[in-house]
């Protein structure tokens, strides 16, 4: 009986499509820097493996779900990605990630963050 449980385990690991290949985000700067009111901003973000950007999309979804491609260039390491938001007034946005690890496997995220007056 042990041995079985331990064989699926190892097969459902297996099967489980590579968890490590996958490209997650580890860090993003939206809680410690956040983004500021009418001013374009950078956002930074780590990702826990090598991202291929040219095959990537991100997108701004501000209120009404309008979505607009922003850009985005690689950082100063590897799974490092810079976003550069435009002037932002103030409300509740998103950022959406649709991005290829540099294996081809594809994640999406969705990272939602306030742009604020400052008090
Ligand atoms: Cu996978």
């Amino acid at each position: 009986m042990r041995l079985i449980s331990k064989l699926v385990f190892v097969l459902s690991l297996i099967t489980s499509c590579g968890v490590h290949a996958h490209a997650v985000v580890t860090h993003n700067s939206l809680a410690l820097k956040p983004v500021p009111v009418n001013q374009a901003s950078q956002v930074e973000l780590s990702f826990n493996s090598k991202v291929e950007l040219d095959l990537s999309e991100i997108h701004l979804v501000s209120a009404g779900d309008k979505m607009q491609v922003i850009e985005a260039v690689p950082g100063d390491k590897p799974g490092k990605v810079l976003l550069n938001l435009p002037a932002l007034m103030p409300g509740e946005y998103a950022i959406k990630l649709k991005v290829f690890a540099a294996d081809g496997h594809l994640s999406e995220d969705l990272l939602r963050f306030f742009v604020k007056q400052p008090q």
